[in-house]
């Protein structure tokens, strides 16, 4: 099998032709998080992020030890669970991690099938392959452990047409804030322990049959203080991207670290979600109290134009309104990109969102790494984390 880098192509083409996928992923089909009070969360998601109520599961549906809502924006949708009693294990995930990601489920024509090959292929089983039916046909799930407690579901939908999954009901809601401009989920980032990062590149490679299409090592992701490794793992039509982090040796503690000790765990550190028009979902977000990351320096924006002028990108946003709202701005050969990171939407410094515009580039902003890790610094300074 060819998985020379030369062959690397992105976007919906084969990153490797000839060679048989035996996991064909069709994209990201939700993200579930297990979170101590889930209708407050989906009114936080709904309000702050612009996401719409979808679906409902719980005490009216007949679910008595668990609720869950499902929210949805364009082709994203976050799925907020929350035990009903103290018997159940989702307890024990939240006691142990706080509000977090579980589930990072991928959406498949062939759930069984992907549950087989995975497992053969050393993937630790979480949910044996199971048929759920109602009026609308079926969905088949399946479930794997990746790093930490977290789990990727196989989710099989094409004989289904009602609303979400069995056992949910169509959520209508009279509070229907506007959407933000999200529209897909971009990438979304893991962090494993020290020296675990190419376990993991290589449980991808083998398990999941994905390709390590990019990497950056400590002397490129670094400041004064702190420093990480990262590589990004791709399946192989490109619509799922995983970078891997693990944290790097530095005269600090890096943001890995500090992610690691307050999740207790490797587990998803940022998801990564694409609009087509940043500078507006950014200035929403921003009246709706979604907090970014302190904004770059004014050197930071002063050297933009000339890292356009070298790829000979024209750059397409008015730069005193990116700079305004503190998007950042990296080029490579193919095109530029734009992006902003948030704070943490949780109290443990854990879990973060990234708002990215690509505009031809498929990298991951390697040229704002340094901008980017002394501003969240800056946050652990404050939290007497660094
Ligand atoms: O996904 C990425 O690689 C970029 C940059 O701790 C990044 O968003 C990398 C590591 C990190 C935060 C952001
Ligand atoms: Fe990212």
């Amino acid at each position: 099998m060819s998985k020379d880098i030369s062959s690397v192509e992105y976007g919906l083409e084969k990153i490797f032709e000839g060679a048989e996928d035996f996991l064909p992923l069709l994209g990201t089909d939700y993200v579930e998080f297990y979170v101590g009070n889930a209708k407050q969360a989906a009114h936080f998601y709904k309000t702050a992020f612009g996401f719409q109520s979808y679906a409902y599961k719980g005490l009216e549906t007949g679910s008595r030890d668990k609720v869950s809502y499902v929210l949805k924006q364009d082709k994203i949708r976050l799925v907020l669970t929350t035990p009903l009693n103290s018997k159940s294990p989702i307890n024990d995930h939240i006691v142990k991690h706080g509000d977090g990601v579980k589930v990072v489920a991928l959406w498949v024509d062939d759930a069984r099938s992907a549950y087989e090959e995975t497992t053969k292929r050393g993937a630790k089983s979480y949910m044996e392959p199971k048929v759920e039916k109602d009026e609308h046909g079926e969905v088949v799930t399946a479930g794997i452990y990746t790093y930490g407690e977290t789990v990727h579901m196989f989710v099989e939908r094409k004989n289904y047409k009602g609303t979400f999954m069995p056992g949910f009901r169509e959520w209508k809601s009279d509070y229907n804030p506007e959407p933000t401009g999200l529209k897909f989920i971009d990438h979304m980032v893991g962090n494993v322990g020290w020296g675990e990062m190419d376990t993991w590149v290589k449980w991808y490679e083998e398990v999941m049959g994905f390709v390590n299409f990019l990497s950056f090592d400590d002397k490129q992701i670094h400041t004064e203080y702190s420093a990480l490794m990262s590589k990004v793992m791709s399946n192989g039509n490109g619509r799922i991207k995983f970078p891997i982090n693990e944290p790097a040796e530095g005269k600090k503690r890096s943001q890995i670290e500090e992610y690691l000790d307050f999740y207790e765990s490797p587990g998803v550190q940022h998801i990564a979600v694409a609009t087509d028009d940043i500078i507006t979902t950014v200035a929403q977000l921003k009246s709706r109290g979604v907090e970014f990351l302190s904004t770059p320096p004014e050197e930071y924006y002063n050297a933009v134009p000339g890292r356009l002028e070298t790829y000979s990108h024209e750059l397409r946003e008015d730069i005193e309104k990116l700079k305004n709202l503190g998007i950042m701005i990296d080029a490579d050969e193919e095109g530029y990109l734009l992006q902003i990171f948030t704070k943490p939407v949780e109290d443990r410094p854990t879990l973060f969102f990234e708002i990215i515009q690509r505009m031809g580039a498929k990298g991951f902003g390697a040229g704002n790494f340094k901008a980017l890790f002394e501003s969240i610094e800056r946050e652990q300074e404050l939290r007497g984390t660094l």
